[in-house]
């Protein structure tokens, strides 16, 4: 082999193993850089005498030629396997599924509020909601609990470190009570000096707190309360309507209600309110659902209005307990525990 063809052999073997483009450019420079050995054979031409020179410049550059090729040629595999790679980086599988974003629901215990919201607006109820942190006033005072009621005491009602304008402490509400005090007040207040009032008909659902903790006690609970009041409404009312509400809530038409004589400081008459089911694993058993009675006098003042020309009632029932009966839920905690594997049962 003569020497041309070694140096063309060197070459394609420097080219085909050089990895990348950058290594293969500077073997390249090796052959056919400005003092790369094709270059410097070619200068050395010059000392030759033209026949000579005229024969062996053709074959250097026959030589060259080679050279170049075998470098194009490595040059585009260099390339093409580059590209190759992107795309194998860059795959996307367009047949693989979708990520699912997660499927939220409605808490049931919201589920039920909302259930009790349709029903009472189907009666002609407003829904209202305010704060949770009340004045002892409104969650207590203006609801006739006298000044020493046990409700009041720390053992019970969970308070905040901060003082109203009567320089007694803030509490949690107890009770969704206030809101209908809040509520029924503001109705009083629009509707002063005129001859006539509309008839006030609210429900006030929301948390409600208590000292309390067990299987079926949580220190944050739930509450909706009820109050109908006009100047021809008594308790035949509630019965009337707290009946088609069970009815409806439960989906039973032959569910049966029975009003069970009771104390509320609000209320007097009380009475509290069992319902019993035709069918299912309850049948027939009483259960106490709500508290009810015609509104005190004294709560009736406090309201803005008198009394004696305005009555009416009020109720008040737990969605926790009625989610609990309406799902078969034996654990009130589970409720507020935020456990997926319980929530998502109710999607
Ligand atoms: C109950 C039971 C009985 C009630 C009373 C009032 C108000 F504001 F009219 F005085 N609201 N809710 C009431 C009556 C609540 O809960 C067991």
């Amino acid at each position: 082999m003569n020497e041309l063809d070694q140096l063309v052999d060197g070459a394609c073997a420097a080219f085909a193993v050089a990895p990348t483009p950058a290594e293969l450019e500077n073997a390249k420079a090796r052959y056919l850089g400005k003092s790369g050995q094709v270059t410097e054979l070619l200068k050395a031409l010059a000392s030759l005498p033209p026949d000579e020179k005229k024969l062996r410049g053709a074959r250097i550059n026959e030589a060259k030629q080679q050279i170049e090729a075998a470098l194009q040629q490595r040059r585009q595999a260099l390339a093409d396997a580059e590209l190759q790679a992107q795309l194998r980086a860059e795959a996307l599988d367009v047949t693989l599924p979708g990520r699912q974003r997660g499927v939220g629901s409605v808490h049931p215990v919201s589920r039920t509020i909302e259930r009790i919201e349709s029903i009472f607006a189907s009666m002609g109820f407003d829904v209202a909601d305010g704060p949770e942190i009340e004045t002892d006033w409104m969650n207590f005072t203006a609801l006739n609990n006298p000044a020493n009621h046990p409700a009041r005491s720390m053992q019970d009602t969970f308070y905040v470190d901060m003082k109203d304008a009567d320089g007694m402490w803030y509490c949690l509400r107890t009770h969704t009570s206030p809101m209908q005090v809040r509520y029924a007040r503001a109705h009083a207040e629009r509707h002063a000096g005129a001859a006539t009032m509309p008839e006030i008909r609210v429900i006030a659902p929301g948390r409600t707190y208590r000292v309390d903790s067990d299987a079926t006690h949580s220190p944050m609970f739930h509450q909706c309360e009820g109050l109908w009041i006009g100047e021809n409404v008594s308790f035949k009312d509630l019965k009337a309507v707290f009946t088609d509400f069970c009815r409806r809530f439960f989906e039973s038409d032959d569910l049966q209600l029975r009003f069970r004589p009771s104390f509320f400081p609000f209320t007097e008459p009380s009475a509290e309110i069992d319902i019993a089911f035709s069918s299912g694993p309850l049948q027939g058993k009483w259960l106490e659902v709500a508290g009810s009675g015609q509104v005190h006098p004294n709560v009736v003042r406090n309201y803005g209005l008198d009394p004696e020309r305005y009555i009416g009632f009020a109720f008040g029932m737990g969605p926790d307990r009625l989610t609990m009966l309406r799902y078969g839920v034996s654990d009130l905690r589970l409720f507020f525990e935020g456990d997926l594997r319980f929530l998502s049962q109710f999607r």
